[in-house]
């Protein structure tokens, strides 16, 4: 059975530069990632309904930090830094997408992966090598698909169908939902996919029982 887990009681852990300041390896982490600017920061305040815990900005590249959170010991969630931002300068950029490039790639207890895009600008270049990763490393991955109060019902469900459609040929555990944290649509689904992410932790400390 999946486990139900408090988001509410998710607090601030640290702010990492890279991989090395983190905490230890283990238990379950699961990241936001996206383009700088899609709502990762928000859909974390909206899913732990807490208005700064991440800190979200109108000026892309907010996040240039690894920050953790914790649910319980055991279970963490993770903004990471946006990627795609053009206006920041070369070195800056450089340091963010390696420490990105490296948390994704050595830390072993990341379980899934949400990946944000703007419901009017989905499946941008970075997004498609993203999932392309994930389906590599055998990560399954929500898309949220954000600020959908930004557009009406009809061309909501058309996008959605969209990119339903774009990510089969990934053949890969991606489902796909559309997201918005002003009117906080879409956080049941998220929940529901992270508790099913967390839950593979119960069964991996399950005693056995005795004979
Ligand atoms: N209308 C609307 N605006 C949103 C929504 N989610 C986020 N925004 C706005 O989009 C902007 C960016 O949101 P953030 O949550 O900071 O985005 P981020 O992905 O964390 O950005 P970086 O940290 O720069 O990578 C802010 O101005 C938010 O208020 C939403 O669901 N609807
Ligand atoms: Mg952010």
């Amino acid at each position: 059975m999946t486990h139900q887990y408090n988001y509410h009681v998710t607090r601030f852990v640290i702010s990492a530069p890279d991989i090395r300041h983190l905490p230890a390896d283990s238990g379950i982490e699961v990241a936001f990632a996206g383009r700088s600017n899609a709502g990762k920061s928000s859909a974390l305040n909206t899913l732990t309904n807490q208005k700064n815990l991440a800190r979200t900005s109108k000026t892309p590249g907010r996040t240039q930090l690894i920050n953790l959170f914790e649910v319980t010991e055991d279970v963490r969630l993770v903004d990471l830094p946006g990627y795609g931002y053009a206006e920041v300068p070369e070195e800056m950029k450089r340091k963010w997408q390696n420490a990105l490039g490296e948390y994704l790639q050595k830390r072993n207890c990341l379980k899934g992966l949400v990946v944000l895009m703007d419901i009017r600008h989905p499946l941008k270049d970075l997004d498609q090598q993203m999932l392309e990763w994930a389906a590599t490393v055998h990560l399954p991955v929500l898309v949220l698909l954000t600020k959908a109060d930004k557009l009406a019902s009809g061309a909501r469900k058309s996008q959605l169908t969209m990119v339903r459609e774009a990510v089969l040929p990934f053949m890969s555990d991606i489902q796909v939902e559309t997201f918005s944290s002003l009117k906080k649509t879409g956080v049941d689904k998220l929940r529901e996919k992270l508790d099913s992410w967390f839950s593979t932790l119960d069964s991996a400390t399950e005693e056995i029982p005795a004979e």
